[in-house]
């Protein structure tokens, strides 16, 4: 069972249910949370409240594909592990040494380290759903999606929806220098999630998703790699302990997991190009990437 929002003619947003068969229901909630909640409070699961709320409805007759979607969740922060993948710590190493590194690497030893590399990636001001654009940071020569499994959290940091994320990033400026990270990772929409919310209570093994990025541009494929969870260095409660410690988290956090997927060492984003994440089970991601206009005036320009 998947979750979505979509915004309806008259300017507001809904929440609906897709079931196994792909049908597409409607549901009584302005957003995820609030579901939840209710399925606490009659000490239920989620999908009994959804079966409840859907037994003497129809199925809505438009597909997803003429429906305007949102951001499955307008998650008031996102927080990423990185590092997490062997992959992830190769690729580090390369931007950062162009291939000259002596081990062991800050990369290698957080790798290998019990705490884990967590990060704070975006609000939902900087996010974006599918169908929407990216932007590029105009300081940065070396772009690139980053595929991730992105987890849906409560306020303790349990698990309870599957989405997919996109930490876009700089490979140059975490290159140059790894204090840089914040800007390597966060501006204006650096980050998407969606475009649907998989109940976790409706999936078997958490550890069983294939990540697949696919990258246009002028409508021709330059870039396909698919990538399993199961290579994954740390388990999700491991990350999500780390993320709660100590800490103030909102229900509703969303926890990009890391990748493992990484176009080749020359290719960098470009305007115009669009990004395609598929996890099947979730749904399939896609956002266009535009490049920022520069503000002449802000920038002392003019
Ligand atoms: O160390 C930088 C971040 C790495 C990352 O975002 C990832 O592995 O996904
Ligand atoms: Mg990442």
């Amino acid at each position: 069972m998947r979750i979505i929002r979509f915004l309806e003619e008259n300017g507001l947003s809904r929440l609906a249910a897709i079931t196994d068969e792909n049908l597409l229901y409607e549901l009584p909630f302005e957003n995820i949370l609030e579901l939840r909640q209710e399925a606490q409070q009659r000490k239920v699961s989620m999908v009994e409240i959804i079966q409840q709320a859907i037994q003497d409805t129809l199925p809505k007759k438009e597909g997803l594909e003429q429906l305007k979607l949102l951001v499955p969740i307008e998650a008031q922060e996102v927080w990423a592990a990185g590092v997490t993948y062997l992959r992830s710590r190769e690729e580090r190493n390369y931007e950062a040494t162009g291939g000259k590194h002596v081990e062991p690497t800050i990369y290698d030893k957080v790798y290998e380290a019990k705490r884990p590399e967590i990060f704070f990636k975006s609000t939902k001001e900087r996010t974006r759903g599918t169908g929407e654009s990216l932007c590029l940071r105009t300081d940065s020569s070396w772009q690139v999606p980053e595929p991730e499994l992105a987890l849906v959290l409560d306020e303790n940091g349990q698990i309870f929806g599957f989405t997919i994320g996109n930490d876009l990033s700089c490979r140059d400026i975490e290159g140059e220098n790894p204090l840089y990270l914040p800007q390597a990772k966060i501006w204006k929409n650096s980050c998407s999630i969606g475009p649907a919310i998989r109940l976790a209570e409706t999936v078997e093994d958490f550890y069983s998703f294939q990540i697949t990025c696919r990258i246009y541009r002028n409508q021709e494929k330059v870039f396909e790699e698919t990538a399993s969870t199961r290579d994954l260095r740390r388990t999700y409660e491991e990350l999500c302990s780390y993320l709660v410690k100590d800490n103030i988290v909102f229900n509703g956090t969303v926890l990009l997991t890391g990748t493992s997927i990484v176009p080749p060492e020359n290719y960098t984003l470009q305007d115009g190009d669009l990004i395609e994440i598929e996890i099947p089970g979730i749904g399939t991601l896609v956002n266009p990437v535009k490049k920022q206009a520069v503000k002449l005036v802000e920038n002392n320009l003019v």
